[in-house]
């Protein structure tokens, strides 16, 4: 399985927000006051510095670029974990948390899958996005939607356009 999201929670206005996808992409929504860290910033703040500093790079291995380690959380320079994710099923529905960074260029779809193989967009979903209570600088998006799969499996992943 893909990675799903994955993504130091810099409050923003406080209070939840929720939308429905309709657009083909979403970007996370973000405050005025919220601080934007954006990519190359982040990137050529590490001391010392990934070897690889380009947005597609991978200089870790871990077969995250890092692109997805900055917008989902990650240190380009080392093979660690992108921060927790949930996915529960309750009731009728798919319960999907993850985080992101309160970043509104980055531009990413979050997409279902009965098989691996092929992937969908959520249907109706309900969106909510709040300050990430541990990460600072990230949301908390919690993704709810009625689930699809009939014998239990259903995937997850964010899919990035890199800028
Ligand atoms: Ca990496």
């Amino acid at each position: 399985m893909a990675p799903p999201a994955p993504p130091s929670a810099r409050p923003t206005s406080g209070k939840s927000e929720r939308a429905e996808i309709r657009p083909r992409r979403i970007s996370p929504p973000t405050s005025a006051q919220s601080r934007k860290i954006r990519f190359d910033t982040w990137i050529s703040a590490f001391n010392p510095p990934p070897s690889d500093l380009t947005k597609l790079g991978d200089p870790d291995g871990d077969g995250r670029s890092n692109y997805e380690e900055y917008a989902l959380g990650g240190d380009p320079r080392f093979h660690d974990a992108p921060p927790a994710q949930t996915v529960n099923r309750t009731g009728a529905d798919i319960v999907w948390s993850f985080a992101v960074r309160d970043d509104a260029g980055i531009d990413y779809t979050p997409k279902r899958s009965p098989d691996l193989t092929q992937w969908f967009e959520f249907t109706a979903p309900q969106i909510q996005s709040v300050p990430h209570p541990d990460l600072a600088d990230f949301l908390l998006i919690t993704i709810t939607a009625t689930a699809v799969a009939t014998d239990g499996k259903e995937f997850v992943r964010v899919e990035f356009v890199i800028p």
